[in-house]
């Protein structure tokens, strides 16, 4: 399917799997737990995040199948409450910040600047550690009977009013909270301190690039909220008076709190999965990224402007008018940044040989899917606008666009992508190129009626709707369904890779052709990464000019 190039496989024998690899190494259950290999660390998140990522998707579920009918028939109000926040707390704080980070940042960092491992190694295990504990704290807490917040915990509905498990929810958020602060740190004392010799600032791929900026906003945004988390928890259990205004507190001094670290934190969520879009479609297009620096750029200037921003979400509170026009003004010059990668992503694929393999099919998903994401958040961050849709399915949409349209699809193009180097095996290409075409299909049919709902007015988080709105349950039962499709497009990868990983073919040390240090050493790596440490003359996406 690919040309091979010559230079990297000896082109007379087929491409073969190293006798001794990362993977084993060592045997035995304590060689994975107690390992200080950040590709082994890598791997131990992909199976615990995986799971979190399947009872999350079973929570979606029950909230879809709830809404197919406009009646409450399935589960009661309460009960619906607790599943729609175990759906959301699951999906935020135990997939998506951690899916790309923890994976595959974990997998590639260090290969991809020509590192042994990461600068801490054992703070990298302990990270994993402290993302079980706070996992344990929140499968505690569904096993006792859930919590019905909402995964924002607004007060004073948290600290006063609510019987669930606010306050374990609450530390396992808490608990999870360092083991991204310690991601965050780790990655950038290794981009700084541990670069292959030649590996200069503007040779780094863009995928380093956009891990440095995530690592930013992990280190300064993510304290903001374990401290606020904190304080939930001493005014519910010793009733300090912060947020309460029984108490003398301000409950609009905690959605200041909480979206300060919240909104920065859906660009640790969606910037990881920019970097996973540009090293595709440089591979795919067989060209170096259109506009290397400012994309580099770019991925700073999303991270620091990210961080004026968290009024939009606080419109219809008791804002002041100045506030409100300028956090909407900072929420349209915070796409800029974003608009700037989309444009030049897509002048990159200009007259590029463009190669639609799956990774590819996901990186283009990703690109239209993103792009509708972040036009209907300028929708949002308009004032007017905002009052009419504020917490209706509009916003359910908007954010599904940006993270599961977004970051999902650049998880899933990524873990394609670099499927091969992790397992050393070839996937069934059909079969992932069917099931990206599904889960393009069903989200849509997922996620577009609900644009129109929440347009029409339907709000979120209500477990009924009237009966006499017939347009409403059509809507509703459309993306019903395309939950059903969608949730088949993202289970089918779960089997062949898991088949790929064990009978796949060997994937030789390049199987794309592409062009990075991750791909000059086997698949699976050594457990050092290289044989040699490489030497870096070349910028980075040096697609040679005879391959166009
Ligand atoms: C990667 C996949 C997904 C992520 C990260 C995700 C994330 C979220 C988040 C954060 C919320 C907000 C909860 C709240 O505000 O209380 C939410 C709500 C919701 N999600 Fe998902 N979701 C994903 C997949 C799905 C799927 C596949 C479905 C459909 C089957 C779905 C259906 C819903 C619905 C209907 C709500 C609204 C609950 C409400 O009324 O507030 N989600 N989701
Ligand atoms: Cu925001």
């Amino acid at each position: 399917m690919h040309e091979v190039r010559t230079n990297e496989l000896d082109s007379s024998s087929a491409p073969t799997t190293p006798a001794v690899h990362y993977l084993n190494a060592t045997h035995g259950a304590a060689s994975w737990f107690f390992t200080k290999d950040h590709k082994r660390i890598a791997l131990l998140y992909l199976y615990s995040v995986s799971t979190f990522f399947l009872v999350g998707g079973i929570f979606a579920m029950l909230v879809r199948l709830e809404l197919a009918t406009p009646r409450g028939d399935l589960l009661s109000a309460e009960t619906y409450n607790k599943v729609f926040t175990a759906h959301g707390v699951v999906m935020v704080f135990f997939f998506l910040i951690p899916a790309i980070p923890a994976i595959l940042g974990n997998f590639l960092v260090p290969l991809m600047i020509g590192a042994k491992d990461l600068a801490f190694p054992r703070i990298n295990l302990a990270s994993w550690y402290l993302y079980m504990t706070g996992g344990l704290f929140g499968v505690a807490v569904l096993v006792m009977g859930g919590v019905d917040t909402g995964w924002t915990f607004y007060t004073p509905y948290s600290t006063a009013a609510s019987n669930s498990h606010v306050v374990l929810t609450a530390l396992g958020a808490f608990v999870a909270g360092f083991s991204s602060i310690f991601t965050g740190l780790n990655f950038i004392v290794t981009i700084h301190t541990m670069r292959a010799p030649g590996m200069t600032w503007d040779r780094l791929p863009l995928f380093i690039w956009s891990h440095y900026a995530t690592s930013l906003i992990m280190m300064l945004g993510t304290p903001v909220v374990a401290v606020t988390l904190m304080m939930v928890v001493l005014e519910r259990t010793l009733r300090l008076g912060f947020f309460n205004p029984d108490l003398g507190g301000d409950p609009v001094l905690f959605q200041h709190l909480f979206w300060f670290y919240s909104h920065p934190a859906v660009y640790i969520m969606v910037l990881p999965g920019m970097g996973v879009i540009s090293e595709i479609v440089a591979a795919f297009s067989r060209k170096p990224v259109f506009g290397y620096k400012m994309v580099a750029m770019a991925s700073l200037g999303i991270a620091l402007i990210g961080f004026l921003v968290w009024g939009h979400h606080m419109f219809t509170t008791s804002q002041s008018v100045l506030a409100a026009v300028t956090f909407s003004f900072l929420s349209f010059l915070v796409a800029i940044p974003s608009a700037i990668k989309v444009f030049n992503w897509t002048a990159t694929l200009y007259r590029g040989s463009v190669l639609l393999d799956s990774p590819m099919l996901y990186a283009i998903g990703f690109i239209g899917l993103f792009t509708i994401g972040g036009l209907t958040g300028l929708f949002l961050a308009a004032i007017g606008l905002d009052i009419h849709v504020h917490d209706t399915y509009f916003v359910v949409a908007h954010f599904h666009y940006v993270m599961v349209g977004g970051t999902l699809l650049a998880y899933l193009g990524g873990l394609h992508y670099w499927w091969p180097k992790i397992t050393g095996k070839l996937y069934s290409e059909p079969w992932a190129k069917t099931s990206a075409v599904i889960v393009f299909v069903g989200f849509n049919l997922t996620f577009f009626p609900q644009f129109v709902l929440g347009y029409m007015g339907m709000p979120r988080r209500y477990h009924a709707y009237p009966a006499e709105e017939l347009s409403w349950q059509v809507l509703n039962v459309l993306s019903s369904a395309g939950a059903s499709i969608l949730a088949i497009g993202l289970f089918l990868p779960l089997i062949y890779l898991t088949y790929a990983a064990f009978r796949g073919r060997p994937a030789g040390p390049n199987p794309w052709g592409a062009y990075g240090l991750e791909w000059e050493t086997t698949s699976p790596p050594p457990t050092a990464n290289f044989e040699v440490t490489p030497i870096v003359t070349k910028p980075a996406y040096y697609y040679a000019p005879e391959e166009h």
